[in-house]
């Protein structure tokens, strides 16, 4: 049974320059374990409180000194000396020393550290792969397959100016049988698309938080255009071998009823879902996230059920990553898959109790990570120790995007492991 020396936090800087934490945990076996935790953007209003000083004169009020601190005192003193005979008893007493709702008292950027800390050096303590730890949290004996990736090749919204009001439109090698061939496919696509965008927007290589190319595109249309004809440039077919995944990230600009797509377009939540459906009559979209705004719980249900079989409906900001609102989407028929991100709940416990809810009702699992990174790659354990469908991580640019994939390369040499089916 591990028994914890000491817990430690140390607040380092992501991938957008920004303050995270990171946090390290020492067992009395002498083993120590550290992680680092993502941040987003385009955060949902319904996530775990990220805790910030808000001081202004320090990284614009985004210091995470006192998270960090939470974690040397507080999380430090209830949990060193102590026995963990598992991971759901550690995030029980994280969740318990915290007291809210939200886990804003410690920070979830805090607590998710030190949970996900524990994990590797648990992990490393029983002589497991991270992903075997993993699998084993969701009553696995081993990891089966690899998920395919899904990967960013065009940005707009929060990760890019608002240039476009879509968010990430992502490329996904369908045909593919392997993660190399993946990889090795998406990377031929986006080069295609650095061609394309230098000779029809006279921009460079200029990319947005997630690696994605952000060129001033005219209108969606343009955008989606562009993106079937780098596939076809790279030498692949727009349906078949490559295919399409949207973030439309809807949240973020609805209002009052009205989504404002462009200044032209004012949707309101029915012309919404049409002009969605348009999409995938035209486009090879195989999953659509966020299609309608987080709050619209009266619209999701028919969004499900105009597109539910052609694309996959799922929720990010919707859904939180949290058991009580996926259960109440499952009830209410809302979507067919969850995009799980560990840092909206806070803890791996309650993450891997989201994931088993969704799986539970026959819905499909993209697992994402955050547009603020760090090389951390644990997200690639994750998504293999819960047999995630997909893994959504940003572009093949940017080392904290190549750390998952470059992890998820040596999982697949090591292990040999097939893809998810698309
Ligand atoms: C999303 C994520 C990743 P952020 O909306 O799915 O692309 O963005 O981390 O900014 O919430
Ligand atoms: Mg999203």
């Amino acid at each position: 049974m591990p028994i914890i020396r000491r817990v430690t936090g140390l607040e380092i800087l992501d991938s957008r320059g920004r303050p995270t934490v990171q946090a390290s945990c020492e067992l009395v076996s002498g083993v120590v374990a550290t992680v680092s935790v993502p941040s987003g953007a385009s955060t949902g209003a319904n996530e775990a409180h990220e805790l910030r000083d808000g001081d202004p004169k320090r990284y614009r009020g985004l210091g995470c000194r006192q998270a960090v601190s939470n974690i040397n005192e507080t999380i430090n003193k209830a949990l060193a000396g102590f026995a963990f005979d598992n991971q759901a008893e550690l995030d029980a007493s994280l969740i318990e020393l915290d007291g809210s709702s939200d886990k804003s008292r410690l920070g979830a950027n805090a607590i998710l550290a030190v949970s996900l800390a524990f994990a590797r050096a648990c992990a490393i303590e029983q002589q497991v792969p991270l992903y075997q730890y993993f699998a084993g949290l969701q009553n696995r004996s081993a990891a089966s397959r690899l998920p395919r990736p899904t990967i960013n090749l065009f940005s707009g919204g929060k990760h890019a100016g608002a240039q476009v009001a879509i968010q990430d439109l992502l490329v996904v090698p369908v045909a593919a049988q392997t993660m190399d061939e993946a990889l090795a496919t998406v990377v031929a696509v986006f080069q295609a698309a650095a061609d394309l965008t230098h000779e029809r927007y006279g921009v460079r290589l200029l990319t947005a938080d997630e690696g994605g190319l952000a060129p001033p595109f005219p209108s969606l249309d343009a955008m989606f255009e562009d993106a079937i004809e780098a596939i076809r440039r790279a030498g692949f077919e727009p349906g078949p071998d490559v295919a399409l995944a949207v973030d439309v990230a809807s949240s973020h600009f609805y209002q009052d009823g009205v989504y404002a797509l462009s200044p032209q377009q004012r949707l309101s939540p029915v012309d919404m879902i049409e002009q969605l459906a348009q999409w995938l009559d035209r486009y090879p979209i195989i999953s659509l996230e966020d299609g309608l705004a987080e709050d619209d719980w009266a619209h999701w249900p028919q969004l499900r059920a105009r597109l539910a079989g052609r694309a996959l409906v799922l929720g990010d900001d919707f859904l939180c990553t949290n058991p009580a609102r996926i259960r109440k989407a499952i009830d209410a028929n809302a979507a067919n898959a969850l995009l799980l991100k560990v840092n909206q709940i806070g803890t791996l416990t309650e993450a891997s109790e989201a994931c088993r809810i969704a799986r539970a009702a026959g819905w499909h699992v993209t697992v994402s990570a955050r547009s603020g990174e760090t090389e951390d790659s644990w997200l690639a354990d994750l998504s293999v120790g819960w047999s995630g469908d997909h893994i959504k991580v940003g572009s093949i640019t940017q080392s904290e995007r190549l750390a998952k994939y470059n992890r998820l390369l040596a999982i697949e040499a090591e292990t040999r492991l097939p893809l998810a089916p698309p």
